[in-house]
């Protein structure tokens, strides 16, 4: 009862605040081509669109005064990765809009989600040798990293012994609450926040709580941004554990700040003058941990913004999300982001479990102090009232829990929150458990207090141990950082494919380490974030998608310094190409998110696991010109408007073109086929561009998927040249039978010359 008021009340809320507001914030593309003709008329783009606001506000208040001071504002003007602007307006208003000349569409205002040193050493990553060779670091690149702001003053962006700030870099130290233009340095070099966007959507920062400047106050972005590019640190720990050197992948070059994400997310207004802001800056690889539903990329201001930069020539690196492992989960799923999954290194923080009755489990923790003694162990009405199972604030009983281990199961409040509970309730310990939904993967935390996690097999024993025993104990030992877990094996939590959006590209593209990545961390704010931690660190350690993403941004700038001329699709090409798909047991990569230990597939890892030193050298690469992008969108039958958003104006389809979308000059093949049709027969185009030795031959080995007969022509490409391009043609035969009930058959299609191997995965969906 008391919960339907309450829905009731808040129900009503919402429905009046939304009548009082009235309008919304919304973005409004307009076509490039006649906004610039304008501009020569009227002065800047600006101007004209002052001028289009006053004029459909007060046409449509039909001579009612009209106050100067009531028009809506600009909240954002775009003339660079995309045109147009940024307004608060009524439906009525928006309508109006929709008429104006070179108006190309309006898209409503979204907030976006955040995708929440050791790493290099696993990545193969060696200082002094191949990449990190000091002749390629010295070279200057910039990564723009679009997050929650950063610390300024963390030894990982400390700017001293580094040379002058690149004389490529055009942007600014941008001057806010904390944050003064001396917060800049040699390493630092810029930043910049927006949230005219955010402000419209969630109302006025809270500054007791954020910080209305490019400072960090949830440390995501300090994480993001060091792991693409901060210092080297000496020493860098998590309270003892992960001990060795803290490293960003490309740990040499700038980093531009650009905050766009606050307390509830990061709105697409923000998000797209922030890209803006970073092409004009400078930039040359940007790196996003963020996104939200995947939607046509027509009305996706991430893909449209992203589309931006990759004209401009510079790398985009997305996070594919966490919100694995159903199929079809991906976000940023446009062609030319680049897409980042994650996946485990080999390190671990195991913990072992033994029950009274000596059974033994082995869990996971970051809590790093001394094994706890036998005690007895409690669960559920033995340790508390209604939801005392999920030790949720308030469920616990002291009189029951004092000195005792809780066993308590995720879900509800935050992991760390629980064992904060335990300890509130003067409990000594507290067992983590999976329910079979979250199956056997070990989140780690650093709890308060002796705490450790354990999987869904375990949980079962444990809880009939304590169920049916009269006296339940167990202890837990801590067994601090090990090495030797096999390795990577792809984290369930992962966002997976096929696209929903684009099924004819494979989706992820790539996976990189995003479990328990140690990277810098503001030092006013705890590990586990609750207010009761009193503990202060320097580097924290954190999971997610977001994580993984900065690792491939900072690649890609390995990379581009090592090829200035490269275009983003060709890095991602060489990254792509040249990723593995074995374990360090040299078996197939394995999903955690699998109880029988079947392999990973494409959908989860696209075409491998990173590796940076074969990504520098990749023989050939699979090119693709900002123009090939959009005849691939002409493929989607987007129509003269939705040309209009990514082509920035006139640009007219081939109309007798027999391009299809599974022609783009993708690195991987996606290709659909009916279940029931036997013979059915795909064939798409591909070209390679030399950039490996000039006079060499790559013959094609095939991997067929099941149900498919592969054909290819020609089957050898003699290159005589550098920057030569050769062409062939793939056709896939469905064979119609002995695929069963699966939904995908996966291959690969490897074109081999000595030691180069460019490899394509190829993922068959069966409908
Ligand atoms: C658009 O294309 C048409 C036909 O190709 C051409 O006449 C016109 O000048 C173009 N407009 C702009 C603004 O480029
Ligand atoms: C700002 O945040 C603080 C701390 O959470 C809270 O106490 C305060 O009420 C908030 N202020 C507003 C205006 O929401
Ligand atoms: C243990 O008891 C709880 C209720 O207290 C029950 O929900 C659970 O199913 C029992 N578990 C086993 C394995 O018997
Ligand atoms: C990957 O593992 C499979 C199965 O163990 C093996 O057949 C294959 O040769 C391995 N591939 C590479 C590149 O080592
Ligand atoms: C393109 O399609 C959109 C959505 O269906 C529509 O609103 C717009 O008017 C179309 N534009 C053209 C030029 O047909
Ligand atoms: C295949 O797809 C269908 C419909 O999406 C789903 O219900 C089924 O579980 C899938 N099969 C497998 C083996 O994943
Ligand atoms: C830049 C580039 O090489 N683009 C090529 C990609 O492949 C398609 C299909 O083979 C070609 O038409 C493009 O020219």
């Amino acid at each position: 009862m008391i919960l339907r008021i309450l829905l009731l009340v808040l129900f009503l809320n919402i429905i009046t605040s939304y009548a009082a507001v009235d309008s919304e914030t919304y973005v409004v593309h307009m076509d490039k081509a006649k906004i610039k003709a304008l501009d020569a008329s009227l002065g800047t783009s600006k101007r004209w669109y002052e001028a289009i606001i006053e004029s459909i506000t007060i046409s449509s208040s039909e001579g009612e005064d009209q106050d100067q001071s009531s028009l809506p504002k600009l909240l954002y003007v775009y003339e660079n990765v995309v045109s147009g602007f940024s307004v608060k307006l009524s439906e009525k208003h928006v309508q109006s809009i929709k008429k104006v000349d070179g108006f190309l569409s309006v898209i409503k205002d979204e907030l976006f989600v955040l995708h929440t040193t050791h790493s290099p050493r696993f990545l193969g990553l060696q200082e002094g040798i191949g990449l990190w060779d000091h002749r390629n670091l010295a070279s200057d690149v910039i990564i723009g990293v679009i997050d929650t702001g950063i610390w300024p003053e963390h030894p990982s962006f400390g700017g001293s012994g580094l040379s002058p700030v690149p004389s490529h870099w055009n942007g600014k130290c941008q001057v806010g609450t904390k944050f003064a233009a001396s917060k800049c340095n040699r390493k630092l070099i810029g930043a910049g926040a927006f949230f005219k966007g955010y402000e419209a959507i969630a109302g006025r920062i809270n500054e007791t709580v954020d910080y209305r400047s490019p400072r960090d106050s949830q440390g995501h972005g300090t994480h993001t941004a060091s792991t693409a590019g901060g210092n080297l640190v000496k020493g860098a720990s998590f309270l003892g554990l992960a001990k060795g050197s803290a490293a960003g992948m490309r740990y040499t070059a700038r980093i531009a700040a650009y905050k766009a994400c606050y307390q509830f997310g990061c709105a697409s207004s923000d998000m797209l003058a922030a890209i803006e802001q970073a092409v004009n800056d400078g930039v040359d690889v940007l790196s996003l941990s963020l996104g939200g539903a995947s939607k046509p990329f027509y009305i996706d201001n991430l893909a449209i913004g992203a589309f931006g930069a990759i004209q401009n020539g510079i790398l985009v690196s997305f996070s594919a999300g966490n919100s694995g492992p159903s199929d079809s989960t991906i976000s940023n799923s446009a062609p030319w982001m680049m897409t980042v999954a994650a996946s485990y290194m080999e390190r671990g923080f195991p913990t072992k479990v033994e029950l009274g009755d000596g059974q033994v489990f082995l869990g996971a923790s970051l809590y790093s102090g001394k094994p706890t003694k036998q005690l007895p162990l409690v669960y559920d009405e033995a340790a508390g009232g209604e939801d005392a199972k999920f030790c949720t604030k308030g469920s616990l009983s002291p009189r029951l829990v004092k000195g005792k281990i809780v066993i308590c199961e995720r879900g509800v409040n935050s992991r760390v929150a629980k064992g904060e509970e335990v300890k509130l309730a003067g409990g000594a310990g507290m067992i983590l458990i999976n329910d079979e939904n979250q199956g056997e993967e070990l989140f780690v935390d650093p709890h308060i207090l002796p705490a450790t996690s354990l999987g869904a097999t375990a949980a079962i024993a444990i809880k009939k141990y304590s169920n049916f025993s009269t006296n339940p104990m167990a202890m837990i030992a801590f067994e601090g950082t090990v090495y030797s877990n096999p390795a990577p094996i792809m984290a369930a939590f992962s966002s997976r494919g096929p696209s929903p959006i684009a099924p004819d590209t494979i989706k992820p593209d790539i996976t990189a380490p995003g479990v328990n990545i140690l990277a810098a961390w503001p030092p006013n704010i705890s590990p586990t974030q609750l207010n009761s931690d009193k503990r202060r660190i320097r580097f924290n350690i954190m999971s997610g998608t977001s994580m993984s993403c900065p690792h491939i941004s900072g690649v890609a700038a390995l990379i581009k310094s090592l090829h200035q001329d490269w275009s983003p699709a060709a890095i991602k090409s060489a990254i792509m190409t040249t990723a593995y798909t074995n374990d360090s047991t040299n078996s197939p990569i394995t999903d955690a998110a699998s109880i029988s230990s079947e392999s990973a597939t494409p959908f989860a890892f696209g075409s491998g696991h990173i590796d940076p030193e074969k990504a520098a050298d990749p023989g050939l690469i699979y090119d693709i010109s900002a123009e090939d992008y959009i005849i691939y969108l002409c493929s989607l039958s987007y129509n003269s408007s939705q040309i209009a958003l990514f082509a920035g104006g006139n640009f007219s389809c081939p109309s007798d073109s027999d391009f299809q979308p599974g022609d783009l000059n993708y690195t991987s093949f996606a290709v659909l086929f009916s279940r029931k049709g036997s013979n059915a027969i795909v064939t798409y185009k591909r070209t390679l561009t030399n950039v490996g030795v000039p006079v060499s031959s790559y013959a094609v080995e095939v991997n067929e998927p099941k149900g498919v007969s592969i054909i290819v022509e020609p089957k050898v490409l003699d290159f005589q040249k550098l920057g030569e391009k050769l062409s062939y043609k793939v056709s896939f035969v469905a064979m119609g039978e002995g695929v069963g009930s699966t939904n995908f058959s996966f291959g690969s299609l490897v074109w081999a010359y000595q030691k180069y191997c460019v490899r394509s995965p190829i993922a068959v969906t069966w409908m």
